[in-house]
């Protein structure tokens, strides 16, 4: 399948940096004799850092074994057995870029709870498309309030998409159906459908969520292409749980990680693929349209722990 986004998008060289200050600098120091405590100070600073449990003990278990077995020597060895085993873990994330169609239109669905930063994200992946050269349509499948029609419509009017709004007050799978059908007959090459935030916990919108996926399905054969949850950096382990909720109505393909600039907890790229094997895909750095990175592990590594 060809994919679009291959061309690797990287501007702030510090992003992740700050992962280290919270995680590793005391483990560093510990690690000259590394002892029950140091392995506490090990898992306390990955939880700290949003790891999460399942990751934070497969590191530590990892660590404490390679100690015991004597091929760790000092706070080098250390982190290599850390480097190399997160790098397993996100080994699954290697496949840069985002599927595309064969033929016909390319379709995003993205997903999320309110004020996570999905529209900005749809504006970003949007530009970077249109830039590349690709025809692009957004449709505001939020028909619940006018300000967010009129935000992405703001964004589309700057960055040059196509724009696409459903009746206010009408159904948001219309709106998908709608775009899609407009999409063919206009010859654009990717749609991307921003959905209304939604609290994972209403079983009301998570049902409207399957209803806008189950007709895009039935209307293009492999769509959606991505189905992308948006998610807030900032807010730590309950990202992990509105993954966990939102798979449950939609069959999740990647993960954009919004306002990490804002985030020293980057843990959570490892949490997510550890417990749900859901790549990050995308990272947003800011509120711009330029501030969308793509998420890279050897970098994210190498960043955390030096090369
Ligand atoms: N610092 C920062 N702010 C962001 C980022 N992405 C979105 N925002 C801000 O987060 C707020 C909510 O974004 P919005 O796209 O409206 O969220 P939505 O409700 O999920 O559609 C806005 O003020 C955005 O400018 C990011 O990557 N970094
Ligand atoms: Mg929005």
């Amino acid at each position: 399948m060809p994919r679009l986004f291959k061309k690797k998008l990287e501007r702030k060289k510090g992003l992740w940096r700050r992962v280290v200050d919270l995680a590793l600098t005391d483990v560093r120091v510990a690690a000259g004799g590394f002892d029950t405590k140091a392995l506490e100070m090990l898992e306390e600073r990955l939880l700290a850092a949003d790891f999460g449990v399942p990751a934070t003990l497969r590191l530590t278990d990892r660590a404490e074994q390679a100690v015991r077995r004597g091929t760790v020597r000092g706070s080098a060895g250390l982190v290599q057995s850390l480097k190399e085993e997160i790098a397993e873990i996100l080994a699954p994330t290697a496949e840069s870029g985002l599927n595309s169609a064969e033929s016909g239109p390319t379709v995003y669905l993205m997903v999320g709870v309110n004020g996570v930063g999905k529209t900005t994200s749809v504006a970003k992946v949007a530009h970077h498309l249109i830039q590349d050269g690709h025809t692009v349509m957004v449709a505001a499948a939020d028909t619940y309030r006018a300000g967010a029609v009129a935000q992405l419509e703001m964004w589309a009017d700057r960055i040059g998409a196509d724009f696409l709004r459903g009746q206010q007050g009408g159904d948001p799978a219309a709106v998908a159906f709608d775009a899609l059908e407009a999409a063919e007959a206009r010859g654009i090459d990717v749609v991307l459908i921003d959905t209304a935030g939604r609290l994972h916990t209403h079983r009301g919108l998570m049902a409207e969520l399957t209803k806008i996926d189950r007709v895009v399905r039935r209307r293009i054969e492999g769509a959606p292409h991505e189905t992308l949850i948006v998610l807030d950096a900032t807010v730590g382990q309950n990202a992990v749980r509105q993954v966990e909720a939102f798979s449950k109505s939609v069959q999740l393909s990647g993960i954009v990680l919004a306002k990490m600039d804002s985030s020293a907890r980057g843990g959570i790229v490892v949490a997510l693929q550890q417990e749900y094997g859901i790549p990050v895909k995308l990272v947003g750095t800011g509120e711009g349209l330029e501030d969308l990175e793509s998420f890279d592990a050897t970098s994210f590594i190498e960043a955390v722990f030096g090369p």
